[in-house]
């Protein structure tokens, strides 16, 4: 039985949306967390990339605590805070072939060069193959290969931004595909996907939920999934013994007035409890 290493990231830089930085206070009446990364402020410089030193120096943080929990047979389960995480949460544990599932509304593959807004939490998924500010890839030690990677629930990419995805040679299902093909079509696409990876870390915005239900987050796009919808998904990849780390990211408890983010948080977490303990 594997014990999970539940790390809370306080981080909005990544985003610069107000209310991000309360979601770990939030998720903490709900969830102990093992260990609490935080943005040092005395960092925060306009830049571009947005408050690249800051956002750097907590990735840095965040992937020795991953990186640790990993070596130590640990699974670490990182909260947010923006997507900019992913980029310690997954240069933390990242080994040959490592695989990643992301779950998102958005496809998070610009660079500086690429990115209207210059914010870093649109950047990650670009920075963990190795592709931008030579600030953020100095923390890559094993870039992630391209035929590794599956986005699914996509439905608001840029355009320079879809370029770079094709010309990588990354794969995503859209919201659209979905809804063409069917929930079915997408498990298996999903699961021939997973079960083909020998590491495997997902990645979940939860603004790859519908914002009708789950408004709780810094960038919501309308058409995106309902439980019934996801929840089988997941609990068919978490209960794959590959799957070795996972982050749960870009909870908004300042738009979340009815709860339905949070508990959906709170669900996903007890379904990884259950099936990390059962491998
Ligand atoms: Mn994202």
């Amino acid at each position: 039985m594997k014990t999970i290493r539940k790390i809370g990231v306080v981080l909005k830089e990544g985003c610069d949306i107000e209310g991000g930085q309360f979601a770990i206070d939030a998720l903490q009446k709900h969830i102990t967390m093992d260990d609490v990364v935080r943005l040092d402020e005395k960092l925060i410089k306009d830049q571009n990339p947005l408050y690249l030193d800051a956002v750097v120096d907590l990735n840095e943080r965040l992937k020795a605590s991953v990186k640790e929990a990993h070596d130590q047979g640990e699974f670490p389960l990182v909260f947010g805070g923006d997507h900019a995480l992913a980029i310690g949460s997954i240069t933390g544990v990242a080994q040959k072939e490592h695989a990643v599932l992301w779950i998102d509304a958005h496809g998070d593959c610009n660079t500086e060069e690429s990115s209207d807004s210059k914010r870093i939490h649109g950047m990650p998924l670009a920075v963990v193959q190795g592709y931008g500010h030579p600030s953020l890839t100095y923390l890559v030690d094993r870039p992630i290969e391209a035929k590794n990677i599956l986005l699914v629930g996509i439905r608001s990419l840029d355009d320079a931004e879809e370029a770079l995805m094709k010309q990588w040679g990354v794969r995503w299902l859209t919201m659209e595909d979905i809804r063409r093909q069917g929930l079915e079509w997408m498990q298996r696409e999903v699961m021939v996907f997973a079960k083909q990876a020998k590491h495997l870390h997902v990645s979940f915005d939860c603004d790859s939920m519908d914002p009708m239900h789950f408004p709780g987050v810094n960038t919501p796009v309308r058409g995106g999934f309902v439980s019934h919808e996801i929840l089988p998904l997941l609990e068919n990849v978490l209960s794959l013994d590959t799957i070795s780390s996972m982050d749960i990211v870009e909870f908004n408890p300042t738009r979340d007035p009815n709860f339905g983010t949070m508990n959906l948080i709170l669900t996903i977490t007890k379904l990884l409890e259950t099936q990390v303990r059962r491998n």
